[in-house]
């Protein structure tokens, strides 16, 4: 018998809209479910327009954008802010990860750049980062079975690891 916990509610996986890999999104799909969640995995490749009309038409309890083409810095800056002119998603948790551009060097500043975008956390390739992120989802409201591995929610980890 499993012991996975069904969680309430939907999360919407979705690649950026410049972005065509897919197995990355796989992972998170198979790693959300793992903790319990149902996962509408909108694929690779979405367009705005769409990735804002599908999360108000399925009203997720959280949106996990992945990049891993390098252009996740500029995708998903402008995803969050149209995600965030909605009035039904205003207070949505929203997450993106992955390589989010070329150079490992400019993680720091691609980090504070989507987190000013309106992202809630922000995960950038590197040692640990989906433990992170598995904290970060398990420290929602009605999150994962089970209390945070560290009892809250972590600063979102920029350049490698540094924390914030
Ligand atoms: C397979 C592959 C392809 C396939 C994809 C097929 C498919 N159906 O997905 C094809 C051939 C289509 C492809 C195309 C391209 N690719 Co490609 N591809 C790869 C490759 C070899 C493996 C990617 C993969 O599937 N990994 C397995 C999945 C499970 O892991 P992952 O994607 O790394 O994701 C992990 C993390 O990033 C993280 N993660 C991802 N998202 C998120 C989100 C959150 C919230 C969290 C917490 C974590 C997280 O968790 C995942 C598991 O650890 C990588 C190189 C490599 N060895 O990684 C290059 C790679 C990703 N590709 C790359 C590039 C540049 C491209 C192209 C732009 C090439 C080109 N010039 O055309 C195009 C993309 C075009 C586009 N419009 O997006 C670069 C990206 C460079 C960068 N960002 O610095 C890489 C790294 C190759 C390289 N070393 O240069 N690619």
């Amino acid at each position: 018998m499993s012991d996975v916990v069904p969680r309430p509610g939907v999360v919407v996986v979705s690649g950026v809209a410049s972005d065509s890999h897919t197995w990355n999104l796989v992972f998170l799909q198979l790693l959300l479910e793992e903790l319990g969640y149902e996962v509408v995995n909108l694929g690779p490749c979405v367009p705005d327009d769409v990735l804002v009309e599908e999360c108000e038409r399925l009203a997720p309890v959280m949106v996990v954008l992945s990049s891993v083409n390098g252009h996740g810095h500029q995708d998903g800056a402008r995803s969050v802010r149209r995600l965030r002119a909605s009035q039904q998603l205003v207070g949505l948790p929203i997450a993106i990860g992955g390589k989010l551009g070329i150079h490992e060097k400019d993680n720091a500043a691609h980090v504070r750049k989507l987190l000013d975008a309106g992202f809630d956390a922000v995960f950038a390739d590197g040692d640990e980062r989906v433990v992170d992120f598995q904290r970060f989802v398990r420290a929602l409201p009605g999150g994962a079975p089970g209390p945070a591995v560290d009892g809250g929610v972590p600063e979102p980890a920029v350049d490698g690891g540094v924390p914030r």
